[in-house]
Order: structure tokens, then C-alpha cells, then sequence
């Protein structure tokens, strides 16, 4: 029987969830819909230079899930789906701290890693996980009896994380498994039918409306799935004609002529969804619950450790003259800003060190015996190699806590007089079960292979720098 490779199921389970998610969530049909349009409009107006930062069939493709566990036993669950699928955790995204109103969760995110697995489909989801323990949103009466309801639920059928181990162990699965493991991977993410319990619901929705999302029912579900577009003003402008009401700024870096540069975002509230709810005496009764939302992107070129500390300086920038000008529009006062910080060119940012490469031998080297010269960026003026920009494939904190944020419902609340439990990278690995890699570490392992390759080719001892 053949076997489908982890790529081929990573593809198919992003297209099952879509499929799912346009049902459930209506309007996200709409959202994919005009992505696709916005793209089409984009690719024929600017040709080439579109598909500079992937190919049309990996954006038109390109998805981001997000979704919320309670439990590290949960979590670990979680990473062998996704090792299934050829999906690692990257990065550690600290939402507590990034948000104003009561986020109570630390987040990665599964991705593939690899080029070439990039390229075939790079689905991708943020993942977030609950924190009881943090006893700023919970006190201890309640953290125990939210960790007592989250240790007797189960997410998954005990089948689908061992078909995963399978599926991983073996670099695939036989078609039957293969339609058995997609199958249940999707229903585990499809919104329950059971009735939620509504006081106990309400209880963590005084805290917060994400741990009642995550804590208050006794499954999970997708929340948002998000598609790419390559031209996320004209599609807010889109949506907007179209009746959507979407949050009132995208997320991000400004629009302005330079770059793009890591993500900009920016989403609608989905509308209430109907859900059975429990009432105290036992009966079942129609109720409704605004949780999920839809969400759209556009993705630039990654930057390195020095870029996005540039990147963060000129948020608290946009923030600091945001507060002295209440009249102002944020956007202009960043572009602004961004004119006069950020390099207009990929060249400049190449040459700064700000954003990550990769290099190739120009075709038709070397030059009639002539030595190349040394330094990248000689090269690359001098004609001998080209540089490609290196797609970012993460998220950004700030931006995931204002999505988080503009479509709660209630603030929730937060004790800052209390000192918060901390959390971090090593932390996490160990409650996902395996490490969770450094995004830029991955980045700079890209753009150093490529100048490995290119030395080899050019004949040169050492790779250029
Ligand atoms: C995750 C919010 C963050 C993004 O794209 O930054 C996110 C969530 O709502 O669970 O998805
Ligand atoms: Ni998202």
C-alpha cells in the first residue's frame, strides 16, 4: 500500500481544517475568497517581483491555525499530532505580559523547519497554553478546581496520538491509517456539541474570557485559521466594503514603500456561535458564545536579533509619541518613523545586518578567470551571487496579544500586585515533551547553508561573510 508522506499529510489535514472551519465559521469563506482575489489582483499587476517572498501556490495555499490547551500532558499530545505532520515547536511567545487585559497563557508554535518542507506547505499553528499556577488571574481555590476539571477531560481518542507516533516514527502512513489519522485529527478540533456548564463557564469568564474558552469546556477547537494575502490594505479595504466589521488597525509594521518586513495582521469578530449550555439545575437551554474570529496576514522578509530589537524600538517609539499626540493617526506617526529608521532597500538591510538571506552563484560564474572579490556584499554588487529574502515563518507577541485582545469580550481581570510565575523557553520544552527551537537560530542556519554552498561553488576556502 502507498505510503503518504508526512508533507502530504501536514497539506491535506490544513486543507481538511479549512473545509471544516468554512463551515463552521462562514464568514472565513469570505475572508479566503477575497485573499485569493487580492492575490490574483497583486500577482498581475507586479508579475515576478509578487512571488518574491514564495511562490503563488505556497501563499494562495498558506495557512495558520491557532489553538488553546489547559494542560503540559495536553500540549505533549498536541506535539506528537504535529510531529505526525512534520511540525515542530518554534519559538516562545509570553502573551501574559504582551497583553492588557487578562491573556493567561505562554504560546508556541508547530511549524516545519526545513526549506524544502517550507516550501511544500508551511501550515502552521499557534499553539497556547493555559497557567493556572500564575496566581495573578487565579487564586488557589479556583486553580485547583480549574486543574481538577483539566485532568479529567480528554482531548484527543488515545488512537490518534499513537497513529501519530506511526505516521512520525515512520516518515508516513499507509493510506488507510493515513484517512483514519486525518479523521480524527480534524474532529478533534471541530467546535464540541456537549453542553457547556454555564456557571462554571461564567466562573473563569470573570477571570478571563480566554480560560473559559480554554477551561471551560471539556474539548478544544480551532479558533482561527488564517489565510496570506499579498496585500493586506487593499483586503482590509475589501472586507470593509463588504459589510465586515474588522479590528481598527492592522497589526504590525506600518504600510509604507520599503520592505515588508516580519507580519502584519489584522482580524474580524466572528459572530456568535450557538452552543447547549448546562444551567445549574441540570437543564439544557440554547445559548451562544463569540469566541472564535477570523484573521488574515501578510508575511515579510525575517529579520535578525539586531533587526528586531530595531523592530521593538520603534514600537515603543510609535507607543511613546502615540501618547503625546492623542490626535494622531498611529499609522502615519510609524511610517514616520519607519522613513526615518528602517533601511528603504533589501539591500540596505542585507548590508546592516537587519534581515536574513540566502545567497546562490549567479548564473553564468565564474567571470573569464577573474577572482572573485571577498565580502557578501561585494558579491552581490559585483554581480556574482544573488540574494533571495528569507520568508518569517513566526509570530510577533505583541501583535498575537493584540488580536487576542481586540476580540475578547470583557477585560477579565489581572491582580498586578501579585508576582506572576515565570515561565520560559526551557520551561515549555519540557512540558511540550521536546525542545522548542529558536526562531532566529533557524533563520541564520538557513542563510549560512546557502553561503556554504555558494563557497563550494565559487571555489572559494571559507564562506564569504
Ligand atoms: C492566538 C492569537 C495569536 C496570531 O496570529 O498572532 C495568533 C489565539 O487567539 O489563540 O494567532
Ligand atoms: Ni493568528
Amino acid at each position: 500500500m502507498p505510503t503518504i508522506s508526512q508533507w502530504r499529510l501536514r497539506a491535506a489535514f490544513a486543507e481538511r481544517l479549512s473545509r471544516m472551519y468554512g463551515r463552521e465559521v462562514p464568514a472565513y469563506t469570505t475572508l479566503v475568497d477575497v485573499s485569493r482575489e487580492v492575490n490574483e489582483d497583486v500577482l498581475r499587476a507586479r508579475g515576478a517581483d509578487a512571488e518574491r517572498l514564495g511562490s503563488i501556490g505556497r501563499v494562495t495555499a498558506e495557512r495558520h491555525g491557532a489553538i488553546r490547551v489547559g494542560t503540559p500532558g495536553e500540549l505533549a499530545q498536541v506535539a506528537r499530532i504535529f510531529g505526525a505532520l512534520g511540525m515542530h515547536p518554534v519559538g516562545f511567545y509570553d502573551l501574559r505580559e504582551a497583553a492588557a487585559s487578562a491573556v493567561p497563557v505562554v504560546s508556541t508554535a508547530f511549524r516545519p523547519v526545513d526549506e524544502e518542507e517550507l516550501a511544500r506547505n508551511p501550515f502552521r499553528v499557534f499553539t497556547s497554553l493555559l497557567t493556572p499556577a500564575d496566581p495573578r488571574f487565579f487564586d488557589a481555590d479556583l486553580r485547583s478546581r480549574l486543574e481538577t476539571f483539566l485532568a479529567g477531560r480528554e482531548l484527543f481518542p488515545p488512537e490518534l496520538p499513537l497513529l501519530a507516533d506511526r505516521a512520525a516514527a515512520e516518515g508516513g502512513l499507509p493510506a488507510d491509517e493515513a484517512e483514519r489519522f486525518l479523521r480524527l485529527a480534524v474532529r478533534a478540533f471541530e467546535l464540541s456539541a456537549e453542553p457547556v456548564d454555564r456557571a462554571w463557564y461564567r466562573t473563569l469568564e470573570r477571570v478571563s474570557a480566554v480560560a473559559a474558552d480554554i477551561g471551560g469546556v471539556r474539548s478544544t477547537h480551532i479558533n482561527h485559521l488564517t489565510p496570506r494575502v499579498l496585500d493586506i490594505d487593499e483586503l482590509y479595504r475589501r472586507m470593509t466594503d463588504r459589510g465586515i466589521e474588522m479590528i481598527d488597525t492592522v497589526q504590525g509594521p506600518p504600510a509604507w514603500q520599503g520592505p515588508d518586513v516580519l507580519l502584519r495582521q489584522t482580524s474580524f469578530r466572528a459572530l456568535a456561535e450557538p452552543r447547549a449550555m448546562r444551567t445549574e439545575d441540570g437543564s439544557v437551554v440554547d445559548g451562544a458564545l463569540r469566541v472564535r474570529f477570523g484573521e488574515v496576514e501578510a508575511r515579510g522578509i525575517a529579520l535578525t536579533r539586531t533587526g528586531r530589537a530595531r523592530y521593538d524600538d520603534l514600537l515603543d517609539r510609535v507607543d511613546e509619541q502615540a501618547a503625546q499626540h492623542p490626535g494622531a493617526a498611529r499609522d502615519d506617526l510609524a511610517r514616520a518613523l519607519w522613513e526615518r529608521h528602517m533601511p528603504g532597500s533589501e539591500q540596505e538591510l542585507a548590508a546592516q545586518g537587519l534581515a536574513y538571506f540566502t545567497y546562490r552563484a549567479a548564473d553564468g560564474r565564474p567571470r573569464d578567470g577573474a577572482a572573485p572579490p571577498s565580502g557578501v556584499a561585494e558579491l552581490v554588487r559585483q554581480g556574482w551571487l544573488v540574494a533571495e529574502p528569507v520568508v518569517y515563518e513566526d509570530f510577533l507577541p505583541r501583535s498575537a496579544a493584540g488580536i487576542f485582545q481586540s476580540n475578547l469580550s470583557g477585560e477579565g481581570t489581572r491582580d498586578n500586585g501579585r508576582q506572576g510565575t515565570r515561565y520560559d523557553a526551557d520551561w515549555l520544552s519540557g512540558a511540550v515533551g521536546r525542545e522548542v527551537l529558536d526562531p532566529f537560530a533557524l533563520y541564520e542556519r538557513q542563510q549560512n547553508r546557502s553561503l556554504a554552498h555558494v563557497a563550494r561553488s565559487l571555489g572559494l576556502t571559507d564562506p564569504p561573510r
